[in-house]
């Protein structure tokens, strides 16, 4: 059933608001991004949820923002000294009505509760819009990889799975990277599953090529965001981005594939960032450059400068008051693919003034709502992280299937694979945003397309 969300009882939709926000734990700092994203998908999904009274009846708003179960545990690992360190592991299962529980492990020093929170709901709805049968669910540790060697991240990593293998399985919840957790780490991760259970199964995505990996998971997140931003700059009725200037920030692993996507597709990338500065080369970044620096050497991005010396770099104290540099260069098309949050409304009006016309998250809720809501209000197309890097995950359900299967996608495969689903979750949440009367909003179309398919699987399995 569509409804216009534009025509629904205001005093019902007052009513709604409030007890959206009441949902804020204003003694609970770390919960803030949680509500955040809680936040934008129950106002989003308000109007309908008003309407379509089977999930009231079913009470589905107070049962999806609770995760179904959160595993905290002492992770301990002996460091380069042979010293005991002590730091904490989580697993949040979110919700498995499509499926089991799947999402990424991050390894940062600002992982608690909340953030883990906020990915794992993040990931309800994304799985949901991939069509893969795949629940959400998100974890990690306030270890932090940096500066640490090697045998440091193995100890860890061993410490880690000696505790999660016993809450994780094929069929039951398959994490995979994030932030601070690449192919090193599922390497170690995996490894020492394996030496626990004796299994060779798939329990964990992005792993290596050589023992089970799927070809493009690497790519698969940045390659997504651009082919989903071509297509929805198509149905805009926009320019493609063939021969525009782009600004990316981050260098991670989603930064750096859509760096390299938008080269294939014949654009300008001009930025990158990383915790300390944003590097910013005119006549586009050195991709190779920044793979040695940031992949092999695990440098700071200032060493960029010293290979180009018309490349400009930015401290973060250099940054605008409130903003990010890399958001205050002129660009057709912006990706941010580095962190939450890390796009303001200071940035945002800085787009608008110098241009821009699209916003693609590569990130995780990298833009605050009022920057979105900027963003929105003057027009520019607006692509969210749920829908715009579901194409890791996507791939990562592409593993699942070829390790239970026991074969192996040639890269054309994945690729076909990957730009058929981002192409359908594109053209699916612009259908369901012009179907409910809010044409071009991929916000709402996203979160109503999500919601629904994972709120009708809760309403058919009953409690
Ligand atoms: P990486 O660890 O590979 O890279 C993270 C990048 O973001 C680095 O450049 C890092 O800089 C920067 N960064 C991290 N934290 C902060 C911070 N607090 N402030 C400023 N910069 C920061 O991670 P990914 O590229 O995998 O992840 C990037 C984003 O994409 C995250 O939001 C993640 O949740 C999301 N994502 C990742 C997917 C994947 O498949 N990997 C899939 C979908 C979404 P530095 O090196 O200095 O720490
Ligand atoms: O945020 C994400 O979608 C990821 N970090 C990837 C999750 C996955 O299971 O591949």
């Amino acid at each position: 059933m569509a409804i216009n969300l534009n025509q629904v009882d205001e005093k019902k939709l007052h009513k709604a608001k409030e007890y959206i926000a009441s949902l804020r734990n204003p003694n609970c700092a770390e919960d803030d991004v949680f509500f955040q994203a809680m936040e934008e998908v129950l106002l989003s999904i308000a109007p309908l949820y008003l309407s379509d009274h089977k999930y009231s009846e079913n009470s589905i708003v107070q049962r999806l923002i609770k995760p179904d179960r959160i595993i905290k545990f002492k992770v301990e690992w002996l460091d380069r000294n042979n010293k005991i360190q002590v730091n904490t592991g989580y697993r949040v299962q979110f919700n498995n009505a499509l499926g089991a529980y799947k999402g990424g492990l991050r390894f940062h020093p600002s992982v608690n509760e909340g953030v883990l929170k906020f990915l794992g709901f993040e990931q309800i709805l994304k799985n949901a819009l991939t069509g893969l049968p795949l629940g959400g669910g998100k974890g990690g540790s306030d270890f932090d990889p940096k500066g640490k060697t090697d045998f440091e991240v193995m100890s860890f990593c061993s410490a880690f799975m000696r505790e999660l293998h016993k809450y994780i399985g094929p069929r039951m919840d398959v994490p995979a990277g994030d932030i601070g957790v690449g192919a090193r780490e599922i390497g170690y991760l995996y490894g020492e599953y394996k030496k626990i259970t004796s299994q060779y199964e798939g329990v964990l995505t992005g792993k290596p090529f050589f023992f089970g990996g799927s070809l493009m998971r690497p790519q698969a997140t940045g390659y997504g965001v651009i082919y989903l931003t071509e297509k929805m700059l198509e149905l805009e009725g926009k320019d493609s981005l063939e021969g525009k200037i782009c600004t990316v920030s981050g260098s991670g692993n989603v930064a750096l594939h859509a760096i390299e996507k938008l080269y294939h597709i014949g654009a300008i990338p001009v930025t990158c960032s990383d915790s300390k500065g944003a590097i910013y080369d005119p006549r586009g970044v050195d991709l190779d450059l920044l793979k040695e620096l940031k992949l092999e050497k695990r440098a700071s991005l200032e060493e960029y400068s010293k290979f180009h010396k018309e490349a400009q770099y930015i401290p973060v104290s250099k940054y605008p008051k409130g903003g990010h540099a890399v958001w205050h260069i002129e660009c057709y098309a912006a990706f941010p693919c580095a962190t939450q949050n890390e796009l303001t409304e200071v940035d945002a009006k800085a787009l608008i003034k110098n241009g821009c016309i699209s916003v693609s998250e590569g990130a995780n809720m990298p833009s605050t709502p009022e920057a979105i809501s900027a963003i929105q209000g003057a027009g520019l197309c607006f692509a969210p992280a749920k829908a715009a890097n579901a194409g890791g995950v996507a791939v990562s359900g592409f593993e699942m299937s070829q390790n239970a299967q026991m074969i192996r996608w040639t890269f054309d495969k994945v690729e076909e694979e990957l730009k058929n689903t981002m192409v359908h979750i594109c053209t699916d949440i612009a259908q369901t945003a012009h179907d409910y009367g809010v044409p071009g909003n991929y916000v709402d179309g996203a979160n109503i397309s999500g919601f629904k398919r994972v709120a009708d699987a809760m309403i058919a399995e009953g409690i």
